[in-house]
């Protein structure tokens, strides 16, 4: 490098000391930069250390291989302590109504305007490594870049937490992730101490509905919803607070697979969330969310009104009592350059607000402003926000100095305020600055105390489980029976049915402590009926929110090219992506096969398309036999052509009763079948069935859980 390109044109020396990506192109347009150390010395031999001769020992003194492997070495940064697994984007908000009414917040101010942001979408249990697909809650963290400084909104994609107290968070974790003693289970919820230490905290109650329902199951992170949990605070031009709940609706729908599907993705593709975020962003299939407030008043009679403490984080206000109010949309069109730089080393605080943003008493709020910067800074370091993840895009300047990895050279020798020696800079700006941060002037009186001020465990839960369908209730029955038959300890199993469930609902203690071979022993409770339509997942989707779905065509030497390739044309028009599935890469003569069967998982398609000729071919092969099966019980779309027997054959190996691809409304069944040549008509009815995502009745846990009224 010369000294001319080393220094650079801008003069600019962060930029300078820092050559660009091995991709990149240097401030001298050279395509390529020579191989260095970090001390910008350039190497010759990157194959062999230096040693005393060919078959010599290696020499200490060969610094570029020490620098390199204990650089190497000390690659790692602590994983998150929870969240650990994490995928994300970057992206937009773009406000499509000014909420200039409720709060000075900058990004609410303008429709129309647009705010930078980066989304890490996590698992809550595993460990960095673990699978996409375990149940489990959804973290959805979002770090606005806005012109008034960075606003860290992290929330999951469930709106209540498992307790209302910061101080037993550590206890629950500790409960929730692998067991001390032997580090086992890996991502799971099921086994003993978890469901321990839920079962003697009534409070979990009504997350742990939300957490046995297929909400924990999503299909991918474009299908998940967000809420911001605690009840927080817009302050408006007028100084005045109102109480909101923020909320974030996929505009794809919210759409979950079944648990023995999320069990099998797992093992197929562990990635499967993740890969599916990257390739949807790289083929502009932009995860697209509505983001929304539901506000109220602070102090007024329709506060009163609710009836629902808002500073308790397990309780949510209906949208059919409180609709939300879309304030825009996020959208995340972006890839990371870099999965560390980004995704691991981006730190999220729920203290990190903005002006016309503030906070509630939820005490679980209060200790999570604490736990986030103190967690960065053992994980990432005290300098955290100086890498470009963390930066805010607005300039910032204090006197905070030093510190482990301190990246900006500061200049001169004012390190404090008030100061003359440098202009009095930087200091406190004037209360008339828009963005400067106000703190709403809540009052607050009372004792020190310890106490609990938040009684009613159950009410929500029971309402959770009145929302759901028939299926859905089968589903969570199911999930419970499954967790809890993991659970050894038979107390621990009593104790969930007998303090939890018994207060819930008397239809789901029963129908859990059959499965799970406990007694009910408590008083049942005489449930209400009160049910919030909203929170059921039983919807019908339109056409327009099938992009990104996977559907496998089945194929042999003998399938009709014409065929195949009308159906394709019609899936491209809804953005709707197949494969073409077949037992080799050279099965079909004109036909490109893209994944032959023994790479072609079932669990990774959303619906299979038998090329009726197929059928009769494939009939050797038990993995395609298989495949259609796993497509039936997880209650996938199937389409079948090619004849009255011909077609038949596979599905009739494969389990599938012949009743029901009788049945008159392919829309109830989710089978289609045609004997004569199918055309347009065809290809548009198995949209429409795609539009019901799943077929629920034909799924094991629906007969699982199934007897339940
Ligand atoms: Fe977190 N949480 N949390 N949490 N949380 C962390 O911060 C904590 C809670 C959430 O993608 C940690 O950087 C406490 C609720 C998300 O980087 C840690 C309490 C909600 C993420 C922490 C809670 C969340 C975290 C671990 C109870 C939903 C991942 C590493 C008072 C609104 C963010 C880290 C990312 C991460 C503490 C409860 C969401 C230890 C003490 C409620 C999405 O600081």
């Amino acid at each position: 490098m010369s000294s001319e390109s080393a220094k650079g044109k801008s003069g600019d020396l962060e930029r300078d000391r820092f050559p660009p990506s091995s991709e990149g192109k240097g401030d001298s347009g050279k395509a390529s930069y020579v191989l260095t150390t970090n001390q910008g010395v350039t190497v010759t031999d990157d194959l062999n250390s230096l040693k005393v001769g060919p078959r010599g020992p290696t020499l200490l003194e060969d610094f570029h291989f020490r620098e390199k492997i204990q650089h190497f070495d000390h690659e790692r940064i602590p994983e998150r302590v929870v969240h650990a697994r994490g995928s994300g984007a970057h992206g937009y908000f773009e406000c499509t109504e000014s909420a200039s009414d409720i709060t000075v917040a900058s990004l609410f101010q303008e429709a129309g305007s647009r705010t930078p942001l980066f989304v890490r979408f996590s698992t809550v249990q595993g460990s960095k490594g673990s699978i996409d697909t375990p149940r489990d809650v959804r973290g959805f963290a979002i770090k606005f870049y806005t012109s008034t400084g960075a606003w860290d909104l992290v929330c999951n994609n469930i709106p209540v937490f498992f307790i209302h107290d910061a101080l037993k968070f550590p206890d629950l974790v500790h409960a929730l992730k692998p067991e001390p003693h032997n580090e086992i289970p890996q991502a799971a919820s099921a086994h003993d101490t978890f469901w321990d230490f839920v079962s003697l905290t009534p409070e979990s109650a009504h997350m742990l509905m939300w957490a046995m329902s297929d909400r924990t199951l999503p299909r991918s992170f474009a299908h998940i919803q967000g809420f911001g949990v605690h009840t927080f605070r817009f302050i408006n031009g007028a100084g005045e607070s109102h109480l909101v709940k923020f909320h974030i609706k996929p505009v794809k729908g919210i759409c979950s697979t079944t648990w023995d599907e999320a069990q099998k993705i797992g093992g197929k593709n562990p990635d499967y969330h993740r890969q599916e975020l990257w390739e949807a962003i790289e083929r502009k299939d932009y995860p697209e969310y509505s983001f929304g407030v539901q506000v109220i008043r602070e102090g007024s009679e329709e506060e009163k009104a609710l009836g629902i403490d808002l500073l308790d984080p397990t309780k949510i206000i209906p949208e059919e009592v409180l609709p939300v109010r879309i304030l825009g949309k996020i959208v995340l069109n972006r890839n990371p350059d870099n999965f560390f730089c980004e995704t691991e080393q981006i730190a999220f605080c729920p203290a990190h607000v903005i002006n016309g943003v503030d906070f509630t008493n939820d005490p679980l709020l209060q200790g999570r402003l604490f736990s986030y910067l103190d967690t960065q800074i053992t994980r990432v370091g005290p300098n955290f926000v100086e890498l470009p993840i963390n930066r805010p895009v607005c300039p910032f300047a204090n006197h905070q100095r030093n510190g482990f990895m301190r990246h900006r050279i500061d200049k001169g020798r004012v390190a404090y305020w008030p100061n003359t020696l440098a202009g009095g800079h930087p200091g406190p700006s004037e209360m008339t600055d828009k963005g400067a941060f106000r703190t709403f002037p809540a009052v607050e009186t009372g004792q020190k105390v310890r106490v609990r001020g938040l009684d009613d465990h159950f009410s929500q839960a029971t309402m959770f489980w009145n929302s759901m369908t028939d299926w859905e209730k089968a589903h969570i029955v199911a999930a419970y029976s499954f967790e809890l038959n993991c659970v050894k300890t038979i107390s621990v199993r009593e104790n969930v049915v007998n303090n939890l469930l018994v207060n819930i609902h008397p239809v789901l203690a029963e129908a859990v402590a059959r499965r799970i071979g406990v007694k009910i022993t408590a008083p049942m409770v005489e449930p209400h009926d009160k049910a919030s339509p909203a929170l059921s997942m039983d919807r019908k989707l339109t056409p327009d929110q099938l992009a990104g779905r996977k559907i496998a065509i089945i194929i042999s030497s003998r399938s009709s090219a014409d065929e195949v390739k009308a159906f394709r044309k019609v899936l491209e028009s809804h953005k709707i992506l197949s494969e073409t599935v077949a037992l080799t890469r050279d099965e079909h003569e004109e036909l490109k096969v893209d994944t032959p069967f023994p790479n072609a998982a079932s669990c990774l398609y959303d619906g299979a398309y038998v090329v009726g000729d197929a059928a009769k071919d494939l009939l050797c092969w038990h993995g395609a036999v298989a495949f259609v099966t796993d497509q039936y019980v997880h209650g996938k779309p199937i389409a079948c052509s090619g004849g009255a027997d011909d077609g038949r054959d596979l599905l009739d190996a494969a389990g599938v009763p012949r009743n029901e691809r009788k049945a008159e409304d392919p829309t109830v069944s989710g089978i289609l079948q045609t004997t004569s040549k199918p055309g347009k008509e065809f290809f548009d009815s198995y949209i429409q069935i795609m539009c019901c995502h799943r077929f629920p009745y034909r799924q094991p846990e629906t007969k699982y859980g199934g007897d339940v009224k």
